[in-house]
């Protein structure tokens, strides 16, 4: 059962990709045509800011805390329900670290540098561990998406 479980990452697409639907679709594709990574399941959510600030409840407290939750409320999210072998370091691989203006000088081609805005709009998000994983699929896809991790 843990094991099946390591198989799966949350990966959101935040709300200024979601402005550009071209982009989001090429997104997608570049996801799909990813060796080891399927996308299992996939739904457009549209938080309240309590169930941002639940999401996001270990930066409760941080300076960028309330400038995060109008982010990921300003409009709707694309989640990803992404499995494979190794699908949470790998899809943290393929966003690159939090800071996209960085990126785009150490590691141009991961999809941070070329999509995301600031340090606080930087387009994506990936689960930084199994055990996030679970935890935030359960808060965006529910109860039920833990039989189906498990499958
Ligand atoms: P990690 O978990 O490896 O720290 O990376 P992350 O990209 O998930 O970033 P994290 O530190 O967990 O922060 C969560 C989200 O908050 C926004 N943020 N803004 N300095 C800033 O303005 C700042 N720092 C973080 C980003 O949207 C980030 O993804
Ligand atoms: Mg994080």
């Amino acid at each position: 059962m843990l094991l099946a479980r390591r198989l799966h990452t949350l990966a959101l697409l935040k709300p200024d990709l979601l402005a550009n639907p071209q982009t989001v679709a090429e997104i997608i594709s570049e996801i799909q045509r990813t060796p080891g990574l399927q996308i299992a399941r996939r739904a457009q959510v549209f938080w309240t800011r309590e169930e941002a600030e639940r999401f996001y409840d270990e930066h409760r407290g941080r300076f960028f805390f309330r400038r995060l939750v109008d982010y990921m409320t300003s409009g709707p999210i694309e989640a990803l329900a992404l499995r494979g072998p190794t699908a949470v370091t790998l899809w943290r691989q393929m966003m690159g670290s939090t800071h996209p203006v960085r990126m785009r000088v150490t590691n141009a081609g991961c999809l941070r540098a070329r999509y995301g805005l600031t340090d606080t709009r930087n387009s994506f998000h990936g689960s930084d561990s199994p055990q996030s994983a679970a935890r935030e699929l359960r808060l965006v896809f529910g109860e039920q998406i833990t039989r189906e991790m498990e499958a």
